[in-house]
């Protein structure tokens, strides 16, 4: 008897000698060994639906701030957000929040193994075999309809890609809504609508239209009467970030009485131009400017990266001096607008906010949290599903990489305190507005680079601040990051949130003996879990001093590199 699964697969044989790894942000590499990846995809995406009782699955075709060669596929969870307590709630509707926790059978890290193990089997009946035994694991009901939702960015191979998704898909009889091209948040965005349609938790109209409905709305609300000051200059990695933000502004105040978006490096029509000498990722590694800018002194400047889930501010000073405003600055930033908001609806005394940081972010800035905002903070490993995560334990979870990804989550109970508050002033009234305005602003399902990018332009029209203002909350720690190509990334091996290497060993111990003598010296390494590299971090007193703390654990790295798989 014919079996459609294996014979989906077997359409798309994997590449020789190529181990897949669902990493940071799932499967990335060339996109040219990834055919095989995306119809395995098809297939977990159809079993985990079905194991959600036939919720829509997301899945987005992208590989974000990697090169154009690159591509990547990563699924979205039914609340459009990573897999934790929300699935089980849509799991179990009418038990209490901790039962919920209890019962939720089914981890994050479980499913990204089986999607490693899908990935990695060679033959289209050992694909088939598996595709059955984890229904049988997780009893999942092979008959329960399987829903998922598709979208890519720009990249070349994209096309190509999406079809073999989409013959995974056929194979596992799923139902399949292509929604062409969107920012990664615009997929995570939809996921969210449609499993929420019609319950007291909509999340808004799963379209396009109603993604800038839903921001444009807001942000006029939010703004509460103020307007930006000055103009603002996007740069859009000439990715799919480009032609969205263009349709967003439609939505937005008209130029005039709102602010004037300024669109560079949108070119979608070459891909090969995607993230090249542009975008966040670009501007935060090389610490300037993309080159092709023509922004003025003090112009106020933001970078997104190539699907559009981060963003960083930046400016040239008066002196020419390039300026970086980067995750932490948005993470302070917005801690503390939400922060003044709570306290001035009178809403202190029921909710806290927290911060969730990675590794990455600056000493300076974890300070300023800790010491001027008193707020707590929590550190994770990179990759925004962990921060997410430990932000979702929080009333109002504040959590963003230096990087530029992330967002501010609200949870239930907090959203319904927010709704249900009576305010006892007009001063009150007003704050709540705004906080209101905020909570509808701010995509809770993931990080997203055109809301935040909003959020941080309603903030600074608020405190009328530019971002000379903004940046003197406090000093940055100079720093620098590296990339160090070696043999095998994967002998790199961390502990305690990715700050401290436990494999190769002594590699630590020849790290922490330079660091010692640095002042305000603290550095580390881990291996991407979306390039082939490790990356070091570094930071001390001075610029000098961080420059030469990263290229000796640079050399420390690339040694050990090399020797480990000798
Ligand atoms: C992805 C993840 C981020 C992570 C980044 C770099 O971002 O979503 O959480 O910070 O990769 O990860 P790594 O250092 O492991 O390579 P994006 O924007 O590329 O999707």
């Amino acid at each position: 008897m014919a079996d459609p699964i294996a014979e989906a697969v077997a359409k798309h044989p994997p590449a020789q000698s190529v181990v897949y790894s669902y990493g940071t942000a799932g499967f990335r590499t060339k996109a040219n060994v990834l055919d095989s990846v995306m119809a395995r995809c098809g297939l977990v995406a159809a079993l985990r639906s079905r194991a959600l009782k036939g919720k829509w699955i997301g899945i987005m075709i992208t590989a974000s701030h990697n090169p154009p060669e690159d591509n990547g596929v990563k699924l979205v969870e039914p609340l459009g957000n990573m897999l934790t307590v929300w699935s089980t709630l849509l799991l179990y509707p009418c038990c209490d929040v901790r039962m919920r926790t209890r019962t939720n059978r089914y981890t994050q890290e479980e499913w990204e193994v089986l999607a490693t193990e899908m990935a990695n089997k060679s033959s289209p009946e050992e694909v088939s075999k598996h595709y059955r035994a984890i229904a049988d694991k997780f009893h999942i009901d092979l008959q329960t309809p399987a829903r998922v939702v598709i979208a890519r960015d720009t990249r070349a191979s994209g096309a190509r890609l999406l079809s073999c998704v989409l013959n995974g898909l056929k194979g596992a009889s799923a139902e399949a809504k292509d929604f062409g091209f969107l920012t990664t948040p615009q997929l995570h965005y939809m996921v969210r609508c449609l499993n929420t349609e019609g319950t007291a938790d909509a999340y808004g109209a799963p379209t396009e239209k109603g993604y800038y409905e839903k921001l444009g709305e807001a942000f006029k609300r939010a703004l509460h009467g103020k307007k930006p000051s000055g103009s603002l200059t996007v740069d859009c990695a000439n990715g799919v970030g480009g032609p969205k933000l263009t349709e967003l502004i439609k939505y937005l105040p008209p130029k005039g009485e709102g602010l004037e978006i300024f669109v560079v490096n949108d070119d979608v029509i070459k891909p090969e131009s995607l993230n090249v000498e542009c975008g966040a990722d670009f501007v935060k590694t090389n610490q300037r400017a993309p080159p092709s800018s023509k922004a003025g002194s003090n112009d106020r400047c933001c970078s997104l990266d190539g699907d559009a889930d981060r963003v960083i501010y930046y400016f040239k000073d008066s002196k020419n001096m390039f300026h970086l405003l980067d995750g932490d600055r948005i993470a302070t930033l917005a801690a503390s607008f939400l922060g003044d908001l709570v306290r001035q609806s009178g809403l202190s005394d029921s909710l806290t906010l927290g911060v969730v940081q990675t590794a990455y972010a600056n000493g300076a800035a974890t300070n300023y949290v800790v010491q001027n905002l008193k707020l707590k903070v929590d550190c994770t490993p990179t990759g925004v599903k962990y921060l997410h995560h430990a932000a979702e334990k929080m009333d109002i979870g504040v959590y963003f990489e230096a990087n530029g990804h992330g967002t501010v989550i609200f949870s239930i109970d907090t959203l319904e305190t927010i709704a249900k508050y009576e305010p006892r002033s007009p001063a009150q009234k007003e704050a709540l507005d705004i906080l209101r305005a905020c909570v509808d602003l701010i995509n809770q399902a993931v990080g997203d680079a055109l809301s935040d990018m909003l959020l941080v332009e309603v903030i600074l029209a608020h405190k009328n601040w530019g971002l000379q203002e903004w940046l003197s909350t406090y000093d940055d720690l100079p720093n620098r990051l590296l990339k160090v190509k070696v043999t095998d990334r994967r002998i790199f091996e961390t502990t305690d949130a990715e700050r401290r290497l436990v494999k190769p060993k002594g590699v630590q111990d020849d790290i922490d003996t330079i660091v010692k003598k640095v002042r305000q010296g603290r550095s580390f390494a881990r291996a991407s879990g979306t390039e082939d590299a490790v990356r070091v971090y570094a930071e001390a007193a001075s610029r000098a001093e961080a420059d030469d703390l990263a290229q000796k654990v640079y050399k420390i790295i690339e040694t050990a590199g090399t020797v480990g798989v000798a």
